[in-house]
């Protein structure tokens, strides 16, 4: 379902032809809320503009900011969804790196599926409102001592980032939620310019049911198994890259299963998505290291594993602030 090699490789066009993007957009279901999408995002801008030297089209200058995409999107079989196709991803690489890039002075704007892990809350328990709290009498709810700092932290961080309107939080849900929405954003920040990374950590369905083809009603089994053809999503890389943020820096992420394969097909993302930096992790060791690869250089990044709690994303944004800082300069020279 994600990143299948074989098309990859057959597919070596630079560009993502344009009418496949646009049957993707003119067919994908509307986009509940985007008004209020679009509104959040301005605000989000203005706040980020307006305090310290505008825009850089202004002044050569702008707040840092970083869109984050996180978790997996869904794939529907149904309008009236009963069934989906779904992916592993838990949201643990976004969640965690948007803490860093707001610790060193970003403004993030976090697009995240619905249900997956969230900034702050990554050392609460599974179910935390069952295990962090007690009902003391009738009238009160107390915070168990073992979780009260854990939950202090991630009530008071979380909700500061988003009342200062430093981090913004966008879900989605399906593929169709997720691109109208990264389109959103990168239109959004275009004014940012080279300020602006997109990290996009979110585990993308390569194949879909295009909308007009989709069952209305719930697929019913009387009739035997289920033949369906899935339709290609467009690679929205190349997109995003060129026409919706073409100055900004650009990360994708590459996960493969089989280490033989993972550098070279890093590799090919990097040239042929045009992206500045792409980071190769494979699925069982994600949360140990990941390979950063630029066309410069390759370099293994890993986890502190003598310092308990320690995440790999903390030395990784570390270095990819380092690369931006870089790509900025070089702009304005
Ligand atoms: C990643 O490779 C992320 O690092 C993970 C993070 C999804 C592995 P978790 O959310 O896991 O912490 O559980 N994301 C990108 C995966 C992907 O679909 N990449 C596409 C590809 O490999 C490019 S967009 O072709």
């Amino acid at each position: 379902m994600f990143d299948m090699d074989a098309v990859d490789d057959a597919n070596q066009s630079q560009e993502t032809p344009k009418n496949d993007v646009m049957s993707f957009f003119e067919s994908a279901p509307l986009l509940k809320d985007a008004a209020e999408i679009e509104k959040s995002l301005t605000e989000f801008v203005d706040r980020n503009t307006s305090s310290s030297g505008k825009c850089y089209f202004m002044n050569g200058k702008a707040n840092r900011v970083v869109c984050i995409t996180s978790g997996g999107t869904t794939v529907p079989l149904e309008k009236q969804c009963v069934r989906y196709i779904d992916n592993f991803a838990s949201g643990h690489r976004g969640a965690a790196s948007t803490e860093y890039f707001l610790k060193v002075g970003y403004s993030v704007v976090f697009l995240y599926r619905r249900g997956s892990c969230q900034p702050f809350c990554s050392n609460l328990p599974e179910d935390p409102l069952l295990e962090c709290f007690s009902v003391a009498d009738d009238s009160s709810i107390e915070v168990d001592a073992l979780h009260a700092e854990t939950v202090k932290r991630a009530i008071t961080e979380n909700r500061a980032a988003v009342a200062e309107g430093i981090l913004l939080k966008l879900p989605f849900t399906t593929i169709f939620e997720y691109l109208q929405i990264l389109q959103l954003i990168s239109v959004s920040l275009r004014d940012f310019g080279p300020s602006a990374i997109f990290f996009l950590a979110a585990a993308v369905s390569d194949f879909y049911v295009p909308w007009e083809s989709m069952a209305l009603h719930k697929i019913q089994s009387a009739s035997g198994p289920l033949d369906m053809r899935l339709a290609q999503v467009p690679k929205m890389l190349s997109v995003l890259r060129n026409e919706w943020a073409p100055m900004a820096f650009h990360i994708s992420f590459k996960l493969e299963t089989d280490t033989d394969i993972l550098l070279a097909k890093a590799d090919m993302a990097l040239k042929k998505y045009k992206m500045h930096m792409v980071i190769a992790n494979e699925l069982l060791t994600r949360k140990e290291q990941v390979i950063v690869v630029t066309e410069q250089e390759k370099v293994t990044v890993c986890r502190d594993s003598t310092r308990a709690g320690a995440e790999v994303e903390c030395p990784l944004v570390e270095l990819v602030v380092d690369r931006h800082s870089a790509y900025i300069k070089n702009f304005d020279a």
